[in-house]
């Protein structure tokens, strides 16, 4: 199917103006109908799609993406649809999405500051079921002046809130530069590093106690493999 080139106009008024460029912040991306939808789904998956690591569970969906390409796998109509529907935005350059990672993160558990590297499109999309997070940015190890110690306190910048249904788009430096990752910890408490606030609806001095969050990470990996298996289906 044929996706516009660059993200709709539409979506202009969803960047968040305090964060480098660029983020989309889009809440009430999917329903709650959606959202219960796509968690039962997640949860029927095969026991063995999970795999855990420490601070979360993983299912990876489309392949694993290698430098020789990614030897691609049928992604479940249930994920396919919302690959189509992000594609359809213009998130990947006309391309379509081919790569799902879902992660489950119980209070108390994160990620740590990473970058998403060259193996995908430098565009990352989430959607976010079942509770809010705080995705928090940092400066590469190396990017700051002078004597400061690189620690993690150090490198970090800001926080975005990441309410349930809602849609983040990162690109530009938000992908290529910055670091993400997510602190383990059961409640966030909302400050004005948090520079999306009043797109999320929240307040500064607000506390908010996380739940079990699943994200769903969209993405498209350029480089594929086809196997004869694959050859001669659409
Ligand atoms: O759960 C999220 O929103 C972040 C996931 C992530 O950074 C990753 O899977 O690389």
């Amino acid at each position: 199917m044929e996706h516009p080139t660059c993200i709709l106009e539409d979506l202009k008024q969803f960047v968040v103006s305090d964060a480098p460029p660029t983020v989309y912040y889009i809440p009430d991306f999917i329903s709650e109908d959606e959202e219960s939808f796509l968690l039962q789904q997640v949860y029927r998956s095969p026991k063995t799609k999970w795999t855990q690591l420490s601070g979360r569970r993983l299912q990876n969906w489309g392949g694993l993406p290698h430098p020789k390409g990614m030897l691609a796998e049928r992604i479940p109509d249930w994920l396919h649809a919302y690959c189509e529907k992000i594609s359809s935005l213009g998130a990947f350059s006309g391309k379509t999405a081919n790569h799902v990672l879902v992660n489950e993160y119980n209070p108390g558990e994160g990620i740590m500051p990473h970058e998403d590297g060259p193996l995908y499109h430098p565009t990352v999309t989430t959607i976010s079921l079942g509770s809010h997070t705080l995705l928090n940015f940092y400066s590469p190890v190396g990017s700051q002046e002078g004597d400061v110690l690189q620690t993690e306190e150090n490198r970090y910048l800001f926080s975005l809130l990441v309410k349930p249904r809602s849609l983040l788009i990162l690109q530009d430096e938000m992908y290529q530069r910055l670091l993400h990752g997510i602190q383990g910890c059961e409640q966030d408490t909302l400050t004005d590093k948090v520079v999306n606030l009043s797109a999320a609806g929240a307040l500064p001095g607000e506390t908010l106690t996380r739940g079990t969050r699943v994200s769903l990470t969209i993405r498209h990996v350029p480089k594929v493999m086809k196997t004869k298996l694959m050859l001669g289906k659409k």
